[in-house]
């Protein structure tokens, strides 16, 4: 029996993506190597208060330095896939202009490591950790930052387009833009809702303009593919029989899936999302230039889910003000639990949460309107209260990671037996790192990270990790 419950262990369907990820600034230390310049995570974590016991990303798991190890820590688990981002800032100091040379040669080099172990590389252009001179120009919304964005794109492209063949744009925009220009958790640590409204349309300009220049690059027959990673989460009413909580749940649908969704796979904004915007917080025809939809709505090749649970909202009646929330306009909506057990981010444990989204994007914006959208799970795992180092025998005991990631690899792969084109999972994350404004205190990684002495243990979730793998490889 299985840690669910279930009766039968797991196996994967043939050809199935079986992946970890990771992200640049989480990993790599290394911070001033190589002619790296600032990006707006080396300015915010040093921002007092802004990270929690003022942990930074200066040395993280030292990734820079020790990528060989963990190219065999990959290997070891069977992954057959390992996403991970660029650091701009190690490209492009400024944001502009050639590529660092030592930053090319750092990614050529994880790149053929990865290839020489049969691991297939999976770029994300960006993960959140946009060069400080851009922010100083006005980062994402200003308008230039698409631009940037795209050179950017086109040159990374230029160099390891020769040996990596998939290629996403963003990561979880939702969050660069809410997050770092409206409730300031997240870099660059804004608070205006305007900005963090003019952050996503840029964001998704800067999106479609990198994927049009990678493809315009791309030589013919080459088999490149290029999308998207969006935090996509389900969303419910509290009162399903109570109207003003399901418009509840509409308007964040809207502000958290639907914003992002519509433009890359329908070419237009919902126009209730845009209504809401207008009325609460800012006009977005003072952002959005003809033909802005257009280039967004690029083809993909894949779309990228990042889900770690769902929202449950209700109507308040007599709204508080608030603080800055990345809920634009939202005073009146409040997010309720379930009583379901929760990871250590307070997230509740669902599994059909990440059903419910890959069946609902199949069905509204991929095989079910008729087009080809490949669909990934680029990101899903969970923080447990692990230990700082691995026990006297050596391991590193976390059931309930196993039992959570049992969990949703299997309703994922629910959603793909009733017709879903689901192709792969990424567990976040391959190793604990530097959790955002968490710093070190959440533990998302399948291998435990020993900070003092940078010592890789594989977890007990690991070792499930690679069964997995090997028994889907030996009945596939
Ligand atoms: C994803 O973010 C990210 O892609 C990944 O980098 C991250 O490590 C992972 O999930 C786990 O969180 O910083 O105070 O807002 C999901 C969004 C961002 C939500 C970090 C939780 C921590 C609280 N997460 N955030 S705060």
């Amino acid at each position: 029996s299985g840690p669910t419950g279930a009766t039968e262990p797991l196996v994967l369907p043939p050809g199935f993506v079986w992946g970890t990820a990771t992200a640049s600034y989480q990993i790599e230390g290394a911070v001033a190597d190589g002619g790296r310049g600032p990006s707006i995570w080396d300015t915010f974590a040093r921002t007092p208060g802004a990270v929690v016991n003022g942990d930074t990303g200066d040395v993280a798991d030292d990734h820079y330095h020790r990528y060989r190890e963990d190219v065999e820590l990959l290997s070891e688990l069977g992954a057959t896939h390992y996403r991970f981002s660029l650091a701009w800032p190690r490209l492009q100091p400024d944001g502009t202009g050639e590529l660092l040379p030592a930053g090319v040669d750092f990614y050529q080099r994880l790149v053929d490591a990865l290839l020489e172990k049969g691991i297939e590389p999976w770029i994300t252009l960006y993960h959140w950790d946009l060069p400080q001179a851009l922010q100083d120009l006005g980062g994402w919304p200003h308008r230039d930052t698409a631009d940037r964005f795209a050179d950017y794109a086109a040159r990374a492209f230029g160099k390891l387009g020769d040996r990596v063949r998939i290629w996403t744009t963003l990561n979880e925009p939702w969050c660069s833009a809410f997050l770092g220009y409206g409730s300031g958790q997240h870099a660059p640590g804004l608070t205006d809702p305007a900005a963090a409204a003019r952050a996503v349309h840029h964001l998704l300009l800067g999106h479609g303009r990198a994927v049009r220049a990678m493809r315009a690059a791309a030589p013919a027959g080459g088999d490149h593919r290029f999308g998207i990673t969006l935090n996509l989460y389900d969303v419910s009413p509290a009162r399903a029989d109570e109207p003003a909580d399901r418009a509840a749940a509409t308007r964040i649908d809207g502000l958290m899936n639907r914003i992002f969704l519509d433009p890359v796979l329908r070419g237009s904004y919902p126009t209730d999302v845009l209504d809401h915007l207008r009325e609460r917080v800012a006009d977005p025809a003072d952002w959005i230039r003809d033909g802005d939809t257009a280039e967004i709505a690029q083809p993909v090749d894949a779309l990228g889910i990042n889900c770690y649970a769902r929202h449950v909202v209700r109507a308040v009646d007599e709204p508080e003000p608030q603080g800055p929330s990345p809920w634009l306009g939202c005073e009146d909506i409040e997010f309720v639990t379930t009583g379901r057990p929760q990871t250590m981010m307070g997230w509740e444990i669902d599994p059909e949460g990440i059903y419910d989204v890959i069946a609902r994007v199949h069905r509204e914006y991929g095989g079910g309107t008729g087009r080809e959208l490949p669909l990934y799970v680029t990101e899903n795992g969970a923080a447990f209260d692990d230990p700082d180092t691995a026990g006297p025998d050596g391991a590193v005991h976390d059931p309930e990671r196993i039992a959570y990631l049992d969990g949703y690899v299997r309703a994922a792969l629910r959603a793909r037996a009733e017709g879903a084109d689901l192709r792969g999972y990424f567990v976040w994350s391959l190793m604990d790192n530097f959790e955002w404004a968490l710093g070190y205190t959440r533990r998302f990684g399948i291998v435990h990270v020993d900070y003092a002495t940078q010592r890789r243990t594989v977890k007990d979730s690991g070792h499930w990790f690679a069964g997995v793998a090997r028994r889907s490889r030996d009945q596939g």
